[in-house]
């Protein structure tokens, strides 16, 4: 076999050699044979030593640049968890990346300043304190900061835990250290760049590479690997990822009894990435090369990472019995090597030169994404304290000897009076270290990790370009779905803006009705359309992909929706350019599936909307308890810079997602927007004069009651079900003698911070005059009991009872859905109007208005059955 390899090699090239395996394995299979499917190279590097490039890089300088910032890493944590302050943080994770991360910063990571692209890099998160110490040696961040690491509310400021954009506005681009959205946002922020050069968007000539580096152990979140194929599909060169394979997570190794390289390469090739596996170092080179009978590969590829993990802890001695000594002949191989040079065999991805040649190839490769498998060892030079233990994770301290091993190790400048304060060092700025480091980073672009807002701001349309929302639908039914997709249809025609709407869709378009947009703006796909579709030739609208299409079609994908969303929202900072992006979804299927991520949206600084389709608990009705939301606003409010709308009407959509753009595109407020969007459909009321601050602010009335009636009312309604709320204003008038104001409440979320912003202020300021929380303003002149009907659990509304004179009675739909009808669902939830009668009626008999046998009659008239069945609630 081997003189066949060989013949064919010599005299008809290495790629006839390579396809003589394919073409034999596919005879084999078409004589009915089975042959199994090789997804694994063995457990050796990829770049034979043959064809490693020679090292670019002072080595020495290089080296002591990187053990100063391993020293400085590790200083930042020690001192963190002193003195009381236990603040945590993590040694470990850098302690194995470094030399991966020193090869991109030396040779590879490029920095926007120099007129180029900049590359966005997505570190990983718990490797913050090597980046920190990266950073003040490049004289970025000062020694007081670095004291302050995880103290950010020291004085002078101090160092977020982890990448965060909301905390580090300057510096940090990607937050990352919710395991498995790096790496997923990754994927779809080099994506997104093939859609801004497809549309001319993108500023810069050339294409910033994107870089993720992922923990083996994050592999595990679906959300790592569940984009792989859109990467291949898509031929993502533009990106690079490093998983780092420590094979260690927090609790103890990734894969002990197997090996998580090669079960990654399986995954990332049956994917359709380049794999480049960096497993062993330059040490290794030679042993390999001696090994004529295969049995060291062989013995490397039984040994388990769990054994692995011991040879990290393990003397020589054991190295030698347990690993070579399995075979005598590769017992042989180390013969002349001390116990101690056994020990000291690196692995791939603390060598610089394997690292640079992975990353070489990896830029170079085209047509596809790289994946570099890099072996290291967690905790590394730590020793005792903390190398390859499954302790490692969580070690945050050191002792004066183990402080001194480590800086005897990597030669650290620091005598032992100092070193029980682990002071930072830092080379003077004429220093050859310094030197060195600044000239590569000038050559290279300048500094990373860098964030800078160099976006124009938009003329954003105002208002009046919207005037059909505004004027009602004259009759003709529609819903706030349908009112959404007028005012973008007349958007992406809107001469200053409509090019930077990006419509963002996970397979639903036709559920919204937005498929009309399809012909007109197109689909965005890198192939544009090879195939003639199906409905092309009709009137209506067609499946129309081509290369600069502006929608984004993504599929059956929540998570990708939402990377593309933040891909988009935060180009003006990593792009340099204003983008508007529009993410319709499936309500449910919002913040409960993709929450982690909406609060990444808000911590990256994304601006945006987010829309929440086929929202409400009964108005979405024949789908039944999985697709009915009835919670999406609550969660909604518990991303801080989020705002929050329930709109009723298309005037009411329409000033919010106006005032939205011009706050976020053309003010630059780094805030993003969540809208609640209904199907229901029925005539939409022109816009009343004047309610265009209340919209904004969350409340206003929308309807007086009747004059000269007994009793007064006030009812709150949001969304479709304000429509509970006017039957309810027709029958209190009509059958019972009160006049009830309706209100259109469109964020309950808004009324409430703006309300504690005031009371906050009032506590603080006790000798002021106090200020007056707008709800409270808004609703304290009015008379009677205040009522809230929402199609959201009552925590929605109840956000505000406390500002609302008197309380507030809340009709909301805790529990799960049902498939029925609207009205019986709301009959079920207790939310239709003939309940809003009640507990209407009922608020005013508590108050003593009304006798409460009126109730009871109004119960009895109104066909409401006390013992009714109502949703499960838990309760004790
Ligand atoms: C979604 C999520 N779950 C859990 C954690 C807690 N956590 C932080 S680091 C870590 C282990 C990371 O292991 P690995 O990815 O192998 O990285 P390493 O530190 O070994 O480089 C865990 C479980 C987290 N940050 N995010
Ligand atoms: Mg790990």
């Amino acid at each position: 076999m081997e003189d066949v390899i060989e013949f064919t090699r010599r005299n008809q090239g290495p790629e006839k050699a390579e396809s003589l395996m394919d073409d034999l394995v596919a005879r084999l299979r078409a004589a009915g044979m089975e042959v199994p499917q090789p997804v694994n190279t063995p457990y050796v590097n990829t770049i034979p030593p043959g064809a490693q490039p020679a090292y670019p890089g002072d080595r020495d300088l290089e080296r002591r640049i990187k053990s100063l910032a391993r020293w400085n890493a590790m200083a930042m944590v020690v001192n963190a968890n002193r003195h009381e302050t236990e603040v945590g943080g993590h040694i470990s994770s850098y302690a194995s990346m470094a030399t991966l991360y020193e090869v991109g910063y030396n040779h590879f990571f490029r920095g926007g300043d120099g007129g180029g692209p900049a590359d966005l890099i997505y570190f990983q998160g718990h490797t913050t304190p090597g980046n920190s110490a990266r950073a003040f040696l490049e004289y970025r961040l000062e020694e007081g900061q670095m004291h302050n690491f995880r103290q950010e509310l020291g004085e002078g400021g101090g160092l977020s835990s982890y990448p965060h954009p909301y905390l580090m506005p300057d510096f940090w681009q990607f937050p990352t250290v919710s395991m498995g959205l790096g790496p997923i946002m990754s994927i779809y922020q080099a994506r997104f760049i093939r859609y801004l050069k497809a549309r001319g968007l993108l500023q810069t000539k050339e294409e910033p590479r994107v870089w993720a580096f992922v923990g083996d152990g994050e592999s595990d979140e679906p959300e790592t690997l569940g984009a792989l194929t859109l990467a291949a599909r898509e031929g993502l060169d533009n990106l690079t990822w490093v998983v780092n394979c420590n094979l260690q997570r927090l609790d103890g190794p990734v894969r002990g009894n197997g090996k998580i390289i090669q079960e990654l390469e399986g995954v990332f090739r049956g994917a359709g990435w380049n794999v480049i596996k960096v497993i062993w170092g330059s040490q290794w080179d030679e042993l390999l090369a001696q090994d004529k009978s295969g049995l060291l590969v062989k013995r490397m590829d039984e040994a388990v990472d769990g054994d692995y993990q011991k040879y990290t802890v393990a003397p020589g001695s054991y190295i030698r019995r347990h690993f070579f000594g399995k075979y005598p002949e590769v017992l042989r191989l180390v013969d002349h090597l001390t116990d101690e040079e056994l020990t000291r065999l690196a692995r791939g991805g603390h060598d610089p030169r394997k690292i640079y040649a992975a990353y070489k190839a990896a830029v170079e490769h085209r047509g596809q994404p790289t994946v570099i498998l890099a072996k290291t060892v967690k905790g590394y030079g730590l020793g005792e304290a903390g190398e390859g233990r499954n302790i490692s994770h969580q070690q945050k301290k050191m002792n004066e000897k183990e402080l001194r091993e480590f800086r005897t190790r990597f030669d650290v400048p620091i005598s032992d009076e100092e070193i029980a304060e682990t002071p930072f060092f830092r080379p003077a700025k004429d220093s050859a270290e310094t030197r060195y480091l600044m000239e590569r980073r000038r050559k290279l672009g300048g500094f990373v990790p860098k964030r800078e807002v160099k976006a124009e701001p938009l003329r954003t349309p105002r208002l009046e370009a919207f005037g059909e929302l505004a004027r009602g639908s004259g009759g003709r039914e529609a819903s706030t779905t349908m009112s959404f997709v007028e005012l973008l249809k007349a958007l992406v025609k809107d001469a200053r803006v409509g090019r930077r709407v990006v419509p963002i869709i996970p397979d639903e378009a036709r559920t919204f009705g937005i498929d009309a947009l399809f012909s007109q703006i197109g689909i965005y796909s890198s192939k544009g359309q090879l195939y003639e579709p199906v409905d092309k030739g009709g009137l209506m609208s067609f499946y129309n992909e081509t290369k600069d299409g502006q929608i984004l079609e993504e599929g059956i994908t929540e998570a990708g929706s939402m990377a593309s969303f933040v891909a988009a929202g935060t180009a003006y900072a990593n792009h340099g350019v204003n983008l508007i992006p529009f993410y319709i979804y499936y309500s449910m299927f919002g913040p409960q599936r993709v929450g982690d991520q909406i609060w990444l949206a808000g911590d990256s600084r994304a601006k945006g909307f987010l829309l929440g389709a086929t929202s409400g608990r009964t108005t979405l009705n024949g789908e039944g308890l999985q697709h009915q939301d009835g919670h999406s606003p609550l969660a909604a409010s518990t991303v801080p810079t989020l705002c929050a709308y329930d709109p009723a009407f298309a005037y009411e959509v329409a000033a919010i997602v106006c005032d939205g753009m011009r706050r976020m595109f053309e003010e630059g407020e780094e805030i993003l927007y969540y809208l609640c969007l209904y199907n229901e459909k029925y005539a939409m009321p022109p816009r009343p004069a004047g309610c265009e601050e209340g919209i904004i602010k969350g409340l206003y009335k929308f309807k007086a009651g009747p004059e000269g009636k007994k009793h007064k009312a006030q009812i709150l309604g949001s969304g479709s079900i304000i429509r509970s709320a006017l039957k309810a204003q027709e029958l209190l008038g009509e059958r019972y003698d009160v006049s009830a104001d309706v209100w259109s409440a469109t964020s309950y979320k808004n009324l409430r911070n703006e309300a504690l912003l005031a009371e906050r202020w009032n506590m603080l300021h006790p000798c002021e005059p106090a200020r007056r929380p707008y709800v409270r303003q808004a609703l304290e002149k009015e008379g009677g009991p205040f009522v809230a009907v929402s199609d959201y659990m009552k925590m929605v509304p109840d956000q505000i009872a406390k500002w609302v004179p008197g309380g507030l009675s809340t009709l909301g739909t805790d529990g799960f859905g049902r498939s029925d009808t609207r009205a019986r669902l709301r009959r079920f939830f207790e939310i239709d109007a003939e309940c809003t009668v009640i507990a209407t009626l009922y608020a005013l008999a508590q108050r003593g208005e009304l006798e409460r046998k009126m109730v009871a009659q109004a119960i009895n008239d109104l066909k409401v059955d006390p013992e009714k069945c109502f949703p499960e609630i838990v309760a004790f």
